[in-house]
């Protein structure tokens, strides 16, 4: 029943019932998850989420793009590929001391891991020299590292570990169904591969993927799915609304996801993987605050923080900090805020969407 070398382990909900730590979910039981009455899926779902994790706190996490545009990948949805026209201008690789500084001010604002992320295939090797001293040196500022690089050889993923890298983020993106309908230049397999050498090398994993490109219900629940069966499941999985960008070919395909349908994904990625962190990702600032509420009532306890992601808009300080405020909800932003009365640095987004 369990497909990895690992005992399958059982996790209790609220309610007392034994839920496995399964890597062996059919479509039919995924589908049967999906289209329970909304209130007895939540129910469960937070149930698990209690069984597994404090319910009332939100990790928060920052990005930097250390090296922007420019990207030979042709992922219909990103600004930085250079196949598409989007007006994202293509940048060196930062230096150490901005991307260490930008770490220390994330960190003070509220951020508990800082995740750099670089707009390549994959790392050359002088490249991945120079991010292997700047994660050592966010490392040395307390914080959880996490990279987003492109491919890694398995030698790469164990220089980046050794550097004290925590987690590598390398997303599936969509289901392997509507795959080769957004990105070309690179496999679903090649991803797996990576992700694999990320583990051996023993890193903590970060996949999820996008909604809202065009794909059918069938395919989130595909692209969870797939999540799910990896394995060994992602520590973390980031689930990002798509972030508009023009210029890119997923604007002839986008339509945004119903909401309450993006509620009913989350507490099916908490069903599917009950111990895995689940972050709401990009395009949070197409969410109502109820929206919100909604899915860390559904199981999403991560966001990230800070006014840009890489080079779209991300909900302001304020607002994150006010929600989870008035939710109850624990989390770094909170205890920032009684440390620092000063305002918190701002950025600009390269991308100016429509929100
Ligand atoms: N270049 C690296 C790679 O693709 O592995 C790392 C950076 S890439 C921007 C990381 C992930 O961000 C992508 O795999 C995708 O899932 C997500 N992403 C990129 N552009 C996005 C957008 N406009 N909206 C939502 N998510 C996006
Ligand atoms: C992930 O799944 N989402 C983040 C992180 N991993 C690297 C990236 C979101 C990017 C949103 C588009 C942009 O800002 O360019
Ligand atoms: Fe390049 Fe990553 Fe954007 Fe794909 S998602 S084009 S690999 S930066």
């Amino acid at each position: 029943m369990n497909a990895s070398s690992e005992q399958p382990a059982a996790t209790m909900d609220a309610v007392g019932n034994a839920a496995a730590i399964r890597h062996d979910w059919t479509r039919a039981e995924v589908q049967h998850l999906h289209d329970l009455p909304f209130a007895d899926l939540v129910f469960r779902a937070q149930g698990l989420h209690r069984a597994n994790f404090d319910p009332n706190h939100v990790e928060t996490a920052s990005l930097l793009s250390i090296k922007t545009g420019g990207c030979p990948e042709d992922c219909g949805y990103c600004s930085q590929s250079a196949h598409f026209d989007t007006g994202v201008k293509a940048t060196k690789l930062m230096e150490q001391e901005s991307v260490v500084e930008t770490a220390r001010r994330a960190r003070d604002a509220g951020a508990t891991r800082f995740c750099m992320a670089a707009a390549w295939r994959s790392p050359k090797e002088c490249d991945l020299e120079r991010v292997c001293d700047m994660v050592s040196a966010v490392k040395g500022l307390g914080m959880e590292t996490c990279a987003t690089l492109g491919m890694l050889t398995p030698q790469q993923a164990a220089r980046l570990r050794a550097a004290g890298l925590d987690f590598y983020n390398h997303n599936v993106d969509t289901s392997p169904e509507f795959y080769g309908r957004i990105v070309t230049t690179r496999t679903l397999q090649d991803r797996i591969d990576t992700l694999a050498h990320a583990r051996e090398a023993g890193l903590k994993v970060c996949c999820g993927g996008i909604v809202g490109m065009g794909e059918q219900v069938e395919d989130r629940l595909g692209m969870l799915m797939l999540l799910a069966n990896m394995p060994a499941h992602p520590e973390s999985v980031p689930i990002n609304l798509w972030n508009e960008v023009a210029g890119v070919p997923v604007n002839d395909t986008a339509e945004r996801p119903d909401p309450i349908a993006l509620v009913r994904l989350i507490a099916v990625a908490r069903l599917l993987m009950p111990r895995s962190v689940v972050r709401l990702s990009a395009g949070r600032q197409y969410m109502t605050d109820e929206l919100q509420a909604l899915c860390f009532l559904a199981g999403a306890n991560s966001i990230f923080i800070g006014d840009v992601l890489l080079t779209t808009k991300n909900p302001q300080r304020t607002r994150d900090a006010e929600l989870l405020d008035r939710l109850g909800i624990r989390s770094g932003l909170a205890r920032a805020a009684v440390a620092t009365a000063g305002p918190a640095p701002r950025r600009e987004a390269a991308v100016d969407d429509a929100a």
